[in-house]
């Protein structure tokens, strides 16, 4: 059986497959604001994205997700917490069954709707399946939704769900900023941390925005329409594809705000 988010395969039995799940740096974590640290070496991020590397959309069965070129350094990541250029891979999002929950990291217990993380590699290593494993590898940049107005750019997203309700689906999505997705303040957290799915490698430099984006009640039912299951399969919605928070294991969570 593969990993999931149901109570046979969910987050509490990935350990028996992949034991990693309870080392010493995984995510994602429940953020203390009043516990996280101002680091004024902290830089602003440096994200500049081209929406011509932007690819397809496709459903993987556990979340969909929009992948890019990444053999160019036209969409990229640099500064902030990380050293040396890290390139988009992909972005995809984590929700909940209701409102009242679906975010993998939460704020002094505080869940949101859903969670939209962008993925970049270091380019340091010749590809991404390279960087995945190591500790510098990854650095992805995570932000919350919150409900409020209908998100226009999103929207945009989600108007391609027809395409890729069930596992396996796939289709082109040319021509998207990921930029449009951001918050206007780029103020974040950062800590040490991992994969929030296995392999639940410990690669990931975690940059979790402060600010979250609006995405309407609306919008958020359509997130639900999509299915874990295959073509031909008992449907099954997906929805609650969130790791909840892991044990911070005395590492450091530091904010690039005061
Ligand atoms: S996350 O941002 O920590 N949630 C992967 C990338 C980012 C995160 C989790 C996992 C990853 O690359 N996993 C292996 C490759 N996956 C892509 C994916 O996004 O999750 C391949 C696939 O199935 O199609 Cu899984
Ligand atoms: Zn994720």
């Amino acid at each position: 059986m593969s990993w999931g988010y149901a109570a046979d395969n969910g987050p509490d039995k990935w350990a028996d497959n992949f034991p990693i799940a309870n080392g010493p740096r995984q995510s994602p974590i429940d953020i203390l604001p009043g516990a996280s640290a101002y680091d004024a070496a902290l830089k602003p991020l440096k994200l500049k994205y081209d929406p011509s590397t932007c690819q397809e959309i496709l459903n993987n069965g556990h979340s969909f997700q929009v992948t890019f070129v990444d053999d160019n350094d036209k969409s990229t990541l640099k500064e902030g917490p990380i050293s040396g250029t890290y390139r988009l891979k992909q972005f995809h999002f984590h929700w909940g069954a209701s409102d009242d929950k679906g975010s993998e990291h939460t704020v002094a217990g505080t869940k949101y709707p859903a969670e939209l993380h962008l993925v970049h590699w270091n380019t340091k290593y010749p590809s991404f399946g390279d960087a995945a494993s190591k500790p510098d590898g990854l650095a992805v940049v995570g932000v919350f939704l919150k409900i409020g107005d209908a998100n226009a750019s999103l929207q945009k997203v989600l108007d391609s769900f027809g395409a890729i309700k069930a596992k396996g689906k796939q289709t082109t999505f040319a021509d998207f900023d990921p930029s449009t997705l951001l918050p206007g303040c780029l103020d974040y957290w950062t800590y040490d941390g991992s994969l929030t799915t296995p392999p639940l490698l410990e690669s990931v430099t975690w940059i979790v925005c402060k600010e979250p984006i609006s995405v309407s009640a609306e919008q958020m039912a359509k997130f639900r329409g999509l299915l874990f299951s295959a073509e031909g399969e008992a449907e099954c919605c997906m929805m609650d594809n969130y790791r909840p928070p892991q044990p911070l294991k005395g590492r450091a969570v530091r904010a690039s705000f005061k």
